[in-house]
């Protein structure tokens, strides 16, 4: 068995949730804020039998998109009262997927 950790974004969130639930495959939704963004984002944690790893994986990929986002870091252009805005365009991924092992499983 495997633990897969799904970093996705709130907007396919429902959408996956709900190919999951139909898939029969077994998740918890997880509300979680992006380092770098600072913006809300949904990990998944999916419990998944290693041989069922390849169709979760397909699951996640056909349904979380790929966006850009803008953002606007604060720079310093030298003293305390000219800080500028400079808007850039980030571009966050459909999911980041972290697959780990589970050493032992139990439900009650
Ligand atoms: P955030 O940390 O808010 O990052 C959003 C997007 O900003 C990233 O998209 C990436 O394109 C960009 N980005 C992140 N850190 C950056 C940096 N230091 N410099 C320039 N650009 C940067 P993704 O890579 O698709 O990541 C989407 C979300 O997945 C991340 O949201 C974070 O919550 C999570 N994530 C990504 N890599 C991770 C990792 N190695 N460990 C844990 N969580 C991760």
């Amino acid at each position: 068995m495997k633990m897969i950790v799904a970093v996705i974004q709130d907007q396919d969130s429902n959408r996956l949730s709900k190919a999951l639930v139909e898939a029969d495959v077994r998740a918890t939704k997880l509300a979680s804020t992006g380092g770098f963004l600072k913006a809300g984002n949904t990990t998944f944690l999916i419990g998944i039998e290693d041989e069922r790893i390849d169709e979760v994986l397909k699951l996640i990929k056909d349904n979380c998109q790929s966006r850009k986002k803008m953002m606007t870091p604060l720079s310093s252009m030298g003293n305390a009262d000219s800080y500028v805005h400079y808007p850039v365009e980030v571009q966050v991924g459909g999911a980041t997927v972290f697959i780990l092992p589970v050493d032992r499983f139990e439900h009650f």
